[in-house]
């Protein structure tokens, strides 16, 4: 199916501004879900449907728990039922107490699961080239309460993870990483889930890997590997013992079929955004007023996003003109992410955005342009001319 043909559902709109509806046909939306053929994912649930073992760590799951293991490159992996709960419950599996130095600049996902933990965020500013933490103020807000540090590689951009774990080991902290986003990336040939004491993957349906719904928290110490089983399985330990008070975030088997499936073929998919992430730059490149992202040194991208931060004096439009033209044509950018997380309704009150006004700069004139592995390039031409025609 052509990216250019896809249907949203009716039913639920996360954007206030949408496409008109009799544009629905042509629409493009910042991204599509990759799937493989129907057949394959058919193969794949044949066992599931004889067996009628449809979740609570089945065979799939198991079969894709060594699969991730493998392809990330990392010691442990435990599957959850989505990224989120692999942040929520990683952190309870640390039995942490205090604060966690964190970015506003992320989903609110990353500020909830610390919040969700009784945990109390504090936001580091973000570097103005890869929009990660800046560990140049990391040091500065350490506390004696302090007691972990979530950085997160947002868009796939790599934190200076060398910088965030060296001032970790001094203080004693704990690193968990979102890396919701860096899904299959490395960093100096190693996998990027293999740094800190935990990182925690999405394979939401969105994401350059899906399994449907789903995530997984990779991590060094086996211990912590238990006590996330635990926690994900309602704190049952035995068949006649719960240890703890356990939440439920399992990944049911269809949804590790999807991942099996989608595994085989992400190398492939990973090309393919790459071509569409090279058409962006070539189109975009240079282009006085528009800052793009570069591909970092020592780091094996995934493509997984395009942000364009638009500085409207020097461009001649704003991020909103920008985003307002494209969605008359049919065009779905997103402002992924803004607002920021520390100036969300249900913190009202409690942070200051202008402790991190890097932060604040960039969210304000940030647009993720529509990217995946089957948009055609000859609509990254048109999407790039339509920007460009906004200049006045
Ligand atoms: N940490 C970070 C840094 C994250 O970005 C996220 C999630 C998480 C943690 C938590 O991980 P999960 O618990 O979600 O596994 C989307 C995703 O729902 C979310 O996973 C993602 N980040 C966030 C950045 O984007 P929305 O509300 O923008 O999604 P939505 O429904 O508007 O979908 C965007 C577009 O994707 C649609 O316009 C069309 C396409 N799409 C969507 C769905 C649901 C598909 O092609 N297929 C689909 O099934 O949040």
């Amino acid at each position: 199916m052509d990216g250019r043909h896809f249907r949203q559902p009716q039913g639920r709109m996360t954007d206030s501004m949408q496409p008109e509806e009799t544009e629905m046909e042509e629409k493009i939306m910042v991204t599509r879900s990759s799937m493989p053929e129907f057949g394959e994912y058919m193969e794949e649930i044949r066992e599931i449907w004889d067996s009628r073992w449809l979740t609570n760590m089945g065979v799939k799951h198991r079969e894709l728990q060594e699969g991730l293991r493998e392809y990330l490159g990392v010691e442990n992996v435990e599957l959850l039922s989505n990224g989120h709960m692999a942040l929520e419950l990683t952190l309870q599996a640390m039995n942490l107490q205090g604060e966690v130095i964190t970015t506003p600049f992320t989903f609110a996902s990353t500020t909830h699961a610390i919040v969700r933990n009784g945990l109390e965020p504090v936001f580091c500013d973000i570097d103005p080239v890869t929009y990660t933490m800046d560990p140049g103020r990391l040091e500065g807000l350490v506390t004696d309460r302090t007691c972990a540090v979530m950085p997160v590689h947002v868009y796939g951009n790599v934190c200076d993870v060398e910088e965030v774990e060296r001032i970790a080991r001094k203080y004693e902290l704990k690193v968990v990483y979102d890396a919701a986003h860096a899904f299959g990336e490395t960093y100096r040939g190693r996998g990027i889930g293999s740094f800190g004491d935990a990182s925690c993957f999405s394979f939401h349906a969105t994401k350059v890997f899906n399994s449907i719904e789903g995530g997984a928290s990779c991590f060094r110490d086996g211990r912590l590997g238990e006590a996330l089983y635990e926690l994900k399985n309602f704190g049952i330990r035995g068949p006649e013992e719960v240890s703890g008070v356990g939440a439920n975030a399992k990944m049911n088997e269809f949804c590790a079929a999807m991942g099996l499936c989608n595994l085989r073929h992400v190398g492939e998919e990973i090309g393919k955004r790459r071509k569409v992430w090279e058409r962006y730059r070539g189109n975009l490149e240079g282009v006085e007023g528009l800052v793009l992202n570069a591909v970092q040194g020592d780091v094996e991208p995934n493509y997984a996003y395009f942000p364009v931060l638009f500085e409207e004096r020097q461009f001649g439009a704003s991020r909103g003109e920008v985003y307002g033209r494209l969605l008359e044509k049919g065009i779905c950018a997103r402002k992924y992410f803004y607002p920021l997380t520390n100036t969300f309704s249900c913190f009202r009150g409690k942070y200051d955005a202008g402790q991190t006004p890097v932060a604040l700069h960039v969210s304000r004139r940030i647009l993720t342009l529509p990217l995946y592995a089957d948009l055609a390039l000859e609509d990254v031409d048109r999407i790039c001319r339509i920007i460009l025609d906004c200049r006045v």
